[in-house]
């Protein structure tokens, strides 16, 4: 590469044009110059900011084209005093040779002539194009300034130019090694609205054309003096700052980038690089933990924002190629549905990039790409590569095919909810679920809803309740008892189905904390296995779809006592070991005697409903003290459930904080699912408080 030391573009010798040289050719030439300054905006988009730094993407696309067609591996952009960006390849250097035709060199031609960009060479394809492939030219008709450079054929060739006009013919000005361009140029101040530079914007779309070609190194020099950069950047700091970027794996590279503070589910990047025909295909991608997708798509390093037939071919591979990979190892089971295109989605970061001879672009900002062929080219050349990554990287595949399961499963979830309890005005007059048994009055602060385990407490919580403050909606425990069924699945059940219904809240993205029917949702279940189990699934829910309600302070635990007393007539509750170990201290009966009755229970399980029975000591013979352990809620009468579990005056409430919710999500996620070894490890280190746990 030619390594000329300026710190500013050099400027040739002042040597006056003769006006009569030029033929009638470049007249035109000059009027379609002129057009441009007249309309800068159709050529160049506009001229805020955006079109400024438009004219270096301009100038910079050219070296990539020529990096591109494999003749140049190192491009150099510096900002330097004056306004003056300049740009350097170590290409073969713009032809500088006369043309036949037009009797100009080649090099004034592109300088010059509209769209002369392409038109002549050795007919490699040209890559730029869309948006701002409009040509060199225009850089120079909206440019007080320019030097073009050239080094070819051992030596340095220049041309420079004023407001488009050249100065003088190309010309030798001395003797060079390696070939090259340098395009220095001046944005014309009095056409832009601004001609200051901003270097992150610079260095942000750099960094991005640098990762879509790859092996190239781009060095982008800040050589402005201290006034000219943005105030508001530390601009002391930046004096002679300097990026290179050089990205060997290309878009895979990219993709790394975007996924640097994402989770990623698999360790390999995908990646893809195909010439088919004419088209040059190359996809990358990597899913993360992420439910966003993160595509970018570019057709000649030009992004496409609304996509277009690469994009669509991309998508109809990747789901294609999942679910047969999912099919094929079983991973989704014949009465599976298929992946949906949503599902593959989510947390996807991918990166298409197709480099096509003729770009067509459509749509209102031309951001959306046209080309027909595309499709099949992405299409066949990514599905067939993803197929033999997934087979040569099976953890990776796997990883990727569970994330987009789970996906599905949320999706599947989300809907079920909206179709079902969900719809807007599905609850609005719909009638409360029959099971329910309301209360009567209407105000939500004084209103308590039981959420009972089993029918025959149900029962007798109907009976036993205040009618006027407290509803009932007794839950069938074994329908709740799913094993291994996950949340999506529940909400598919007709009982929780009922208890959103009378909740009123709604749920999901429909939920309103504003509704609650009740102030206090209190579940009541057993003190036994079962009990545990459905309060787990209950928290769980809770926790997983109505955190709000439990934030709120909303949802309780019932606290059934566990022990009676029964002395005389005289009838006392026990709602822990602790405080009947002390009465019965007091009564005069030690704890031995207790286990010696239980013992002689002869049951493990502590079903009898008279036991144990301990006698006192002092009181021998006279008077028995008859202790009832109560298992399940069913065996209290309604009077005694009234008295012991639901009489606000006398009743033990635990208000369930997001803490033990979350807990018992956990554990529900360890009862319930599908890996072995950490349900396995939980029953084995609970075995001992938990019985007869039927997992
Ligand atoms: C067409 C033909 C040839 C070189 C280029 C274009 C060229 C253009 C630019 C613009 C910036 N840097 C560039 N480098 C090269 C060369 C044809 C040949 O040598 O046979």
């Amino acid at each position: 590469m030619p390594e000329k030391k300026k710190s500013a573009p050099t400027a040739t010798k002042k040597d006056d044009n003769k006006g009569g040289e030029y033929s009638a050719n470049q007249i035109t030439v000059l009027e379609g110059l002129e057009a441009v300054r007249k309309r800068p905006g159709m050529y160049i988009g506009s001229t805020g900011p955006r079109g400024l730094h438009h004219m270096i993407w301009e100038v910079v696309d050219n070296s990539f084209d020529e990096a591109m067609a494999g003749h140049c591996d190192t491009i150099t952009l510096r900002l330097l005093p004056d306004h003056w960006i300049s740009v350097t390849d170590n290409g073969r250097g713009i032809p500088v040779d006369i043309h036949p035709k037009k009797k100009i060199s080649a090099l004034e031609l592109v300088m010059t002539q509209l769209h002369a960009g392409g038109k002549f060479g050795d007919g490699g394809y040209k890559v730029s194009g869309g948006l701002h492939g409009v040509g060199v030219s225009v850089v120079n008709a909206l440019s007080t300034d320019v030097i073009a450079t050239v080094y070819r054929d051992d030596k340095e060739w220049v041309q420079e130019y004023k407001l488009g006009k050249p100065k003088e013919k190309v010309k030798a000005i001395g003797k060079a090694k390696g070939t090259g361009t340098t395009i220095a140029f001046r944005a014309d101040a009095s056409i832009f609205e601004t001609i200051d530079y901003n270097w992150k914007t610079i260095i942000e779309h750099l960094r991005q054309q640098a990762y879509l070609t790859k092996g190239v190194r781009l060095i982008i020099k800040d050589e402005r003096t201290d006034e000219e950069k943005e105030v508001d950047t530390s601009s002391s700091k930046m004096k002679g700052t300097s990026y290179q970027f050089y990205f060997e794996g290309g878009i895979a590279s990219y993709i790394k980038h975007i996924n640097k503070n994402r989770e990623p589910k698999h360790e390999n990047v995908f990646y893809v690089e195909k010439q088919v025909e004419h088209i040059a295909v190359e996809v990358a991608l990597q899913y993360t933990a992420d439910y966003q997708e993160s595509l970018f798509a570019f057709a000649n390093n030009i992004t496409n924002p609304d996509g277009g037939t690469h994009v669509a071919g991309f998508r109809g591979a990747l789901t294609r190629t999942l679910n047969s990979y999912a099919r094929k190892k079983g991973i989704l089971k014949e009465k599976d549905a298929n992946l949906s295109g949503e599902d593959v989605r989510e947390g996807l970061t991918a990166i298409i990039s197709v480099k096509i001879p003729d770009p067509q672009f459509e749509g209102q900002t031309k951001s959306k790409l046209g080309n027909p062929d595309v499709k099949a080219a992405v299409e066949t050349t990514f599905g067939e590569a993803l197929e033999i990554f997934m087979e040569e990287n099976p953890k990776d595949a796997e990883a990727i095919v569970g994330k987009c399961l789970l996906a599905a499963r949320a999706r599947n979830a989300a809907r079920i909810a909206r179709e079902s309890v969900l719809r807007k005005g599905a609850l609005e007059g719909f009638t409360l679920p029959g099971k329910l048994a309301d209360c009567s009055s209407r105000k939500a602060a004084d209103s308590e809803l039981y959420i009972v385990e089993g029918d025959s407490a149900g029962g007798s919580a109907k009976q036993g309740r205040d009618r006027h403050t407290q509803a009932i909606l007794p839950l069938r425990g074994k329908v709740l008892n799913v094993e291994r069924a996950r949340l999506d699945k529940i909400l598919t059940n007709n009982e929780l189905k009922s208890l959103i219904i009378a909740m009123g809240t709604n749920i999901g993205e429909m939920f309103e904390i504003e509704k609650l029917r009740y102030h206090r949702i209190i579940i009541m279940t057993d003190a036994d296995v079962d009990g545990a189990h459905i309060r787990t699934l209950l928290l769980t829910l809770f926790f997983r779809y109505f955190p709000e309600l439990i934030a709120a302070g909303h949802i309780f635990i019932a606290q059934p006592p566990l022990y009676s007393i029964k002395n005389g007539k005289d009838m006392k509750w026990f709602y822990n070991e602790e405080v009947l170990g002390k009465y019965l201290e007091k009564q005069g009966i030690s704890s031995s005697d207790l286990e010696v009755a239980e013992e002689n229970e002869g049951d493990e399980a502590g079903e009898a409903e008279e036991a144990p029975t301990a006698k006192s000591k002092e009181k021998k013979g006279k008077s028995k003290i008859n202790i009832q352990r109560y298992k399940g809620l069913g065996e209290m009468n309604p009077e005694q459930l009234w008295e012991t579990t639901m009489n606000p005056e006398n009743r033990l409430l635990k208000r369930v904080t997001i803490d033990d919710a979350e807990k018992a999500s956990e554990v529900f996620d360890i009862l319930m699912g599908s890996e072995v070894p950490p349900r396995k490890k939980f029953i084995q280190t609970h075995a001992k408080s938990v019985k007869n746990l039927d997992i």
